[in-house]
């Protein structure tokens, strides 16, 4: 059996992890966002695909999500002694993987091929495959101009206005080797969205060309969970970034963005009243915090469960 996980930063790392953890190696794809990505000071940075890998490998700074646990910042502090930016704070540890990552794009490895070789060189048994090797940049438009995504994210803290959010790239984008292998799985059982920012994680997945005709066309069923909680995102600007589309700030919403795309939406108990307001076919309520591996592996299990009763 195979289940493939549609994935971007923390949250979703948090459920792939639980996925990664109760299902048999090499069972689980997680399939990540790479809209986040871009170039500083130099060298290329993936951080949607580094917090997969660093979560699935258990090397991840639990407390903040992204970046690595017990990390020192001597490359920071000389940096700032230049006058160099950084705002962006990469790690020592960290820049091992932007540099090695550069090296090997520069001499011709795809996103994908170096994303396995990181994650077999880190133990890990299930493939993390970019959703594209090929450039998508998410570009936000707000109340103070156009923005690159980590300018909007990271150095303005995500305080401007969304106006509109844009995929650069997306539509001519190819997926990736990984992602249609494992779309295309003779023993696929369950796609699962898991609880990424349904705009910033999400959207620029299935911006890219053929992908949201791919998972029409597809014959399992496929979840997502919310990742707000009683009108509040666990972490992260989603609930503003939905209140500044114009959205209703709920789990309702989310429902509403996916549309019919889904089989199925879990929401958490918090929202329970929701349940019959809720226009997508099945609603499962459940406790959809993850505070720690014992979540995240209920949390992974129930949502199997759940895709399983909608394929019976
Ligand atoms: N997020 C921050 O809020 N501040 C940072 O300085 C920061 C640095 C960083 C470095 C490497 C990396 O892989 C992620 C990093 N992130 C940082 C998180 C990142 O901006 C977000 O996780 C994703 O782009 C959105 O999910």
């Amino acid at each position: 059996m195979s289940v493939l996980a549609l994935a971007g930063g923390v949250g979703g790392a948090k459920l792939a992890e639980g996925l990664a953890a109760v299902l048999p190696p090499g069972a689980l794809t997680v399939a990540v966002n790479v809209g986040d990505d871009f170039e500083h000071l130099g060298v290329r940075i993936s951080p949607d695909i580094d917090t997969v890998t660093y979560t699935l490998s258990g090397l991840n700074n639990q407390e903040q999500g992204w970046g690595l646990a017990g990390e020192t910042w001597q490359f920071m502090d000389a940096l700032e002694r230049l006058g160099g930016e950084t705002w962006f704070r990469l790690g020592d540890r960290d820049m091992a993987t932007h540099i090695e990552r550069s090296r090997r794009l520069k001499a011709g490895e795809t996103l994908s091929e170096i994303t396995l070789g990181f994650a077999q060189q880190l133990g890990i048994k299930q493939p993390i495959v970019p959703v594209s090797d090929d450039p998508v940049r998410t570009v936000v438009t707000t109340d103070q101009g156009v923005l690159a995504f980590q300018d909007y994210f990271v150095r303005l803290r995500c305080a401007p206005i969304v106006e509109r959010l844009e995929f650069a790239g997306a539509a001519e984008a190819r997926i990736s080797p990984g992602f249609a292998t494992a779309l295309a799985a003779p023993d696929l059982e369950a796609i699962i969205i898991c609880p990424s920012n349904p705009f910033l994680s999400i959207q620029p997945i299935l911006s890219i060309g053929g992908v949201r005709e791919a998972l029409e066309a597809r014959r399992v069923p496929m979840i997502a969970v919310s990742p707000i909680i009683g009108g509040q995102a666990v972490k992260g600007p989603a609930a503003k970034i939905m209140d500044e589309l114009g959205m209703t700030v709920s789990s309702l919403g989310v429902a509403s963005f996916y549309g019919a795309l889904l089989d199925g939406l879990m929401i958490d108990t918090v929202d329970a009243a929701l349940k019959d307001e809720i226009a997508v076919t099945a609603v499962a309520v459940t406790d959809t915090m993850m505070r720690n591996a014992n979540d995240r592996r209920r949390l992974a299990r129930e949502a199997l469960a759940f895709a399983e009763r909608l394929r019976s």
